[in-house]
């Protein structure tokens, strides 16, 4: 249909006291296209409709999309600060009272220039996370290393990206996410998805999942449950979790073996070639399949219909990257279209399912321990001196870089970090070890959260701020394919809340640092500047204006400037970003597990997503539709398993590992592993399945092994009314 006349007919069936805001979800890294329905008398936002006009989703949505709008004027919202006045009921909801932003700003300043002065800068840490958009991401990075002067910031994203983005960067020397826009997908001959529920997690991809195998192509899936995509696909290759590197290295081993690698492409676009090819002829298929699990024919299947495809797509995401290995994983996968040269070409490739809104664009601009704007590094003196000039601040006053996620929570429970400035993300849920992690965040000194609903998190915090969702301001964020869209606002704030970017600029100004915030006076402001600091960075987003976005539908970074259309397909030029211009084909000998199953934790514990909810849940969990669809945690356990333990469907059961236990309803399904189960993560207090996983962490990325860990579950004893 043209775009006109859609729009045409679209503006005439709108009521007459409603206007559409185009704009798009507020969840995933889908981002799929949405008109916000405004009702013009109230100025209140009060429903919804997918945009069919917009490229990447055609007009679909998912269920926790057609119901994001109700997050806004929602009665949880927070409307004014709140200050903590007994600190004894930290941990809980109770003992705050509300207060005016002046007063939670004093309160703030106040408590972060005595620890500052006591125990240096770097006793203060923020804690940032990409529902954000980019400006703010860009803002909070600025924030901490400008206006608060400590080393400590890093954010959600090291949970969820971060080996993503160090396979990509080891392998291609940049990192986005997709090597190839969405719109292609559909359209190439084979697809090998690798640790992906997509069904339920990227579920507006599934048209054009569907439709390679409708075209005749072929799906193989790599996921240790029968997910819906798995049930569907040509090949299943059912691993036990935590084995993939071994099972990319036998699919490698196959590829070359039988004649599929690309010799030209491997020669004049590549390293490291010989030496993996030396290490993966051990991957025989009856060896991985020892390893893995899975049996050798499939291995085989799979190997030829990847090899046979004139085009293929390697795609991939947290099940096989939140691992101790993930960052080799991702590599490790990512060798086979290097190998048969399936990528920089068109419906070829190799993408990861981005997660969060903006876990692209989040993780380029500065919120990371090690990076600053425009993907620069902090420990590269001629990055920080571009950065610094920028910012008008000397490269002595650059912080250092700080540690990963994970490792902040040690750094507070050994009191050398001991203020805390959470934005945009919900730990005391998400982080792995919770145990451990929620009683750091209980002994921290001050602790300042920012939220629009009363987290799991905030119950820690002696300062709460009220902030905006995502349709109360304005901004871009970038979406899974690397392409940068503009979010439009379709409410003023409720109540008292402030966007965060604001709330940064009047506590920079009350820390004595206005002068470099000040100028920052609308959402627009920081957009510009912040387009100004990736100038010159490889993820360039100078180009990138806010009429280019709209005009054409988004633009891919690079975009190096106002000419420039931006970059939907990476390497077609088949210039890699390492120095020598070649990729890099790596050899990665096969480790397992950091905690393999034993005596007493004989079981492989695996967790992750449904599709009612989102991460922690604190949004999700507060929509009535969402939280009927799936009101409470369970355990998948297979029907074998479960006759093994004598227990039955529904039963309460007790779930425990080295770290700790939780109880969950059993749900029997012969859709897993006999040697695993599964529990979704996105529930709190008690219900924590972080209460029990593993924070092992990958030595590149300090990723945490979310996806394998040892596992016991015991029957509860029967209690007599
Ligand atoms: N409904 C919904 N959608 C979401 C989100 C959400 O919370 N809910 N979150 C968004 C975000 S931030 C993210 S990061 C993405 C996550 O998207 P996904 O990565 O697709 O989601 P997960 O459920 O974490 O894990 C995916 C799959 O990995 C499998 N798996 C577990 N262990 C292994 C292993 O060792 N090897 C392999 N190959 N597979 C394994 C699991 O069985 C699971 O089916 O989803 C995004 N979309
Ligand atoms: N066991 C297990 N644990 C996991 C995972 C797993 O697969 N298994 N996955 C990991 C992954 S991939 C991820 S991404 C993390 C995510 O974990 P979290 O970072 O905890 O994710 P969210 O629930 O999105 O938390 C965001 C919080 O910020 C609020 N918020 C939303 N937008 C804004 C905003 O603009 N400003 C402010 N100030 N607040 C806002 C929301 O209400 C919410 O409370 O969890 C990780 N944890
Ligand atoms: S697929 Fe992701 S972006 Fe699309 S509606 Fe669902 S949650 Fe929102
Ligand atoms: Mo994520």
């Amino acid at each position: 249909m043209q775009r006109d006349k859609f729009f045409k007919e679209v503006d005439n069936l709108h009521h007459p006291n409603e206007t559409l805001v185009r704009t798009h979800c507020s969840y995933c890294g889908m981002q799929c296209g949405m008109n916000l329905r405004v009702n013009t008398k109230t100025n209140k936002i009060i429903g919804v409709e997918p945009r069919y006009d917009w490229p990447v989703t055609v007009g679909k949505m998912c269920p926790k999309g057609v119901t994001a709008y109700q997050q806004t004027n929602h009665d949880d919202r927070l409307l004014k600060p709140l200050i903590r006045d007994d600190k004894s009921l930290k941990g809980t909801k109770l003992g705050f009272r509300e207060a005016t932003w002046e007063e939670a700003y004093d309160h703030i300043v106040k408590n972060f220039q005595k620890l500052q002065k006591d125990y240096g800068n770097d006793s203060l840490s923020v804690f940032s996370g990409v529902s954000m958009t980019n400006e703010k991401c860009y803002l909070t990075g600025k924030f901490a290393r400008v206006a608060l002067g400590t080393r400590y910031i890093d954010y959600n994203g090291r949970f969820c990206m971060s080996s993503a983005a160090g396979g990509f960067l080891r392998s291609f020397g940049v990192d986005r996410g997709s090597t190839l826009p969405w719109t292609d997908i559909h359209e190439t001959d084979c697809l090998f998805i690798a640790g992906s529920n997509t069904a339920e997690c990227h579920p507006t991809s599934m048209f054009r999942i569907w439709n390679v195998q409708e075209r005749g192509g072929y799906l193989i899936v790599a996921d240790p449950r029968e997910t819906p995509i798995a049930r569907r696909a040509d090949v299943h290759l059912d691993l036990r979790p935590g084995t993939d590197l071994a099972l990319a290295n036998g699919i490698l081993n196959l590829l070359i073996e039988n004649g599929f690698a690309d010799e030209e492409f491997v020669q004049n676009h590549t390293n490291g070639f010989e030496e993996t090819k030396e290490l993966v002829k051990q991957f025989t298929p009856e060896y991985t399949s020892e390893i893995t699990g899975v049996a050798p024919e499939k291995i085989i299947r799979a190997a030829e219909l990847y090899g046979k495809a004139p085009n293929a797509v390697v795609m991939f995401a947290r099940g096989i990257e939140q691992q101790h290995k993930g960052v080799d994983n991702v590599s490790a996968y990512t060798n086979m279209a290097l190998v048969t040269g399936k990528i920089g070409r068109a419906k070829s490739g190799v993408a990861t399912f981005t997660g969060q809104g903006n876990g692209q664009g989040g993780r380029e601009h500065g919120q990371k321990s090690d990076l600053l704007p425009g993907y620069r590094k902090i420990t590269n003196p001629e990055h920080v001196k571009e950065v610094c000039q920028f910012w008008g601040i000397t490269p002595e006053e650059m912080p250092k870089p700080g540690v990963s996620a994970y490792e902040m929570f040690e750094l507070m429970d050994q009191k050398v970090i001991r203020g805390l400035y959470l934005l945009c993300s919900n730990p005391a849920v998400s982080a792995p070890n919770l145990n451990f992690v929620r009683n750091a965040m209980k002994n921290l000194d001050f602790m300042v959260c920012s939220d629009f609903y009363l987290s799991e998190s905030a119950e820690f915090a002696d300062v709460i701020l009220p902030t905006v969702t995502w349709s109360e301001d304005e901004g871009t964020v970038t979406n899974l394919e690397g392409r940068i869209i503009k979010i439009n606002k379709a409410q003023e704030p409720l109540g008292e809340s402030k966007p965060d970017w604001q709330i940064q600029v009047e506590l920079a100004e009350r820390l004595g640092k206005g002068k470099y915030f000040s100028h920052l006076k609308t959402a627009r402001d920081v957009a510009d500047e912040f387009r100004g600091a990736t100038k010159g960075g490889y993820a360039d987003y100078s180009g990138a204006t806010w009429e280019k976005i709209e005009k054409q539908d988004g633009v891919f970074w690079p975009c190096k400037s106002e000419e420039d259309e931006g970059t939907p397909h990476m390497f077609l030029d088949k210039k890699f970003y390492h120095p020598d211009g070649k990729a890099k084909i790596c050899a990665l000998p096969y480790r397992p597990p950091a905690e393999e199953p034993c005596e007493q934790y004989p079981l492989r514990l695996t967790t992750g997503r449904v599709v009612y909810h989102y991460l922690s849940g604190n949004q999700t969990r507060r929509i009535q539709f969402l939280r009927d669809m799936c009101p409470e945690p369970y355990v998948e356990v297979h029907p074998e398993t479960a006759k093994k333990y004598n227990i039955e469907h529904e039963e309460r059961v007790r779930l425990f590992t080295r770290r700790g236990e939780a109880v969950y309803k059993v749900k029997i399904t012969e859709a897993i592993r006999s040697d695993t189960v599964f529990v979704p993560y996105h529930f709190g207090h008690k219900e924590s399945i972080n209460l029990l996983t593993n924070p092992a962490l990958d030595p590149m990325s300090r990723m945490p092994e979310f996806k394998a860990c040892a596992a016991q579950i015991e029957k509860q004893s029967i209690k007599k009314v």
